[in-house]
């Protein structure tokens, strides 16, 4: 039976895979851990507070719990990391070392996302493929390259099974991102729901590469079970699952609310560190590798995040 200890537990992603690994493991089995308290988290299996950056207590949780696999999740999203880029350098890859070195002590098996954020302005801009050009002009897109090296250099220096996907903007409802470029394909469900209306930060044709929560989750559990002796790449995997610009969301929520009212403002930020990705990636490898294949296009997502969000605020 594993035992797995999930750093940033209460953020967009490890809100929700700590539940459905909870169903799938056992409650007692998934260690939430993140550096803000949650009493719903307790009250549903061990909760731990924990700063990555404090790599003693980091190892001293994952040792108390006998953790067999670490999924680091802890980390600063691009728009902050672009306001904070010494934070962002500190918290991402420190917190990233720290929990690297915790799996090589306790013989774990490791996943950390990285993302579309890895590529830059150099990478080909459609269907950008699995191995080519990573010169990210962002400080969270070069934590990101560096995290995936590091990643690499455990695999094959220390023998840690590290495994990682380098993920497009995640949708979900349960919980709201924050400080991301793509957080906008999540606000533009709730100003749909709650106002008719959003105001895009980023320009209408902005391509970006897109997939729903559930589609992720499960992307992380199938590359954790996959055969090791099948997988090519370590860190990361390329996988999305449709590429989409603000106006595309924009036309899918009018099919369900026709007087869905859609502006744009453009944020300077947001809109040059989308401009720096690819509109879309490649994600045969991981097809072929490990089975990847998202169930969700954009008019699925968007029917699901408006019944759940209208059924979260009535
Ligand atoms: C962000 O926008 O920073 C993230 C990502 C694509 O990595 N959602």
């Amino acid at each position: 039976m594993k035992n797995i200890l999930v750093t940033g537990a209460l953020g967009q992603i490890g809100s929700e895979l700590v539940e459905r690994l909870r169903e799938l493991y056992g409650p007692s089995h998934v260690i939430a851990t993140d550096i803000r308290d949650s009493e719903e988290m307790k009250e549903k299996g061990p909760f731990a507070i924990v700063d990555v950056q404090d790599a003693a207590r980091l190892y001293e949780v994952a040792n108390k719990y006998e953790a067999d696999t670490i999924i680091h999740l802890a980390a600063l999203l691009s728009a902050k990391a672009e306001m904070m880029p010494k934070l962002a350098w500190d918290l991402n890859m420190n917190g990233l070392l720290n929990a690297l070195e915790v799996a090589k002590e306790l013989g774990a098996q490791f996943f950390t996302p990285s993302s579309i954020g890895a590529f830059g302005p150099s990478t080909p801009k459609t269907a950008a493929p699995q191995e080519t050009i990573q010169r990210p002009t962002t400080m969270y897109g070069i934590n990101k390259v560096a995290g995936e090296l590091l990643c690499d250099y455990y695999f094959r220096k220390y023998g840690v099974d590290t495994r990682g996907l380098r993920f497009p903007g995640l949708i979900s409802y349960q919980t709201e991102p924050g400080g991301g470029t793509t957080d906008y394909a999540v606000d533009i469900y709730y100003g749909a729901v709650q106002e008719g209306m959003y105001t895009s930060y980023l320009k209408e044709d902005t391509y970006l590469d897109m997939m729903y929560m559930k589609d992720a989750i499960d992307a992380i559990i199938q590359l954790m079970e996959a055969d090791g002796k099948k997988l090519q790449y370590r860190n990361a995997y390329n996988v999305t699952a449709f590429s989409a610009c603000p106006k595309d969301f924009a036309q899918s929520i009018r099919k369900w609310l026709p007087d869905f009212q859609f502006s744009v403002k453009v944020d300077r930020t947001r809109q040059a560190i989308a401009d720096s990705w690819p509109d879309h990636i490649d994600c045969s490898q991981a097809e072929q590798d490990w089975g990847f294949r998202p169930a969700y296009d954009l008019d699925a997502v968007t029917k699901d995040m408006l019944e759940k969000i209208r059924g979260k605020i009535t």
